[in-house]
């Protein structure tokens, strides 16, 4: 896995170290590829991106507690 959970730990704090803008991860942190802003339960969202190298990446909720309770998903990113 290219962006494994050290990774998502490591954006997970920056994210819960930003209450101020509602725990997303500030833009200058690093491997945070993309975000959304803070969706409510119902809310959708969408994000475009260049993608990574081909592999596989972790993607996360940053809400207190969400992506330790193991609100993640993978993103898989082929040639
Ligand atoms: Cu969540």
């Amino acid at each position: 896995m290219n962006g494994g959970d050290d990774v998502a730990a490591a954006v997970n704090t920056a994210a819960q170290n930003n209450a101020d803008a509602l725990f997303v991860p500030p833009p200058d942190t690093p491997n945070a590829l993309a975000w959304t802003a803070m969706l409510n339960a119902g809310q959708s969202g969408s994000v475009t991106f260049r993608t990574p190298a081909p592999g596989t990446y972790l993607y996360i909720c940053t809400f207190p507690g969400h992506y330790l309770a193991g609100m993640k998903g993978t993103l898989t990113v082929t040639q």
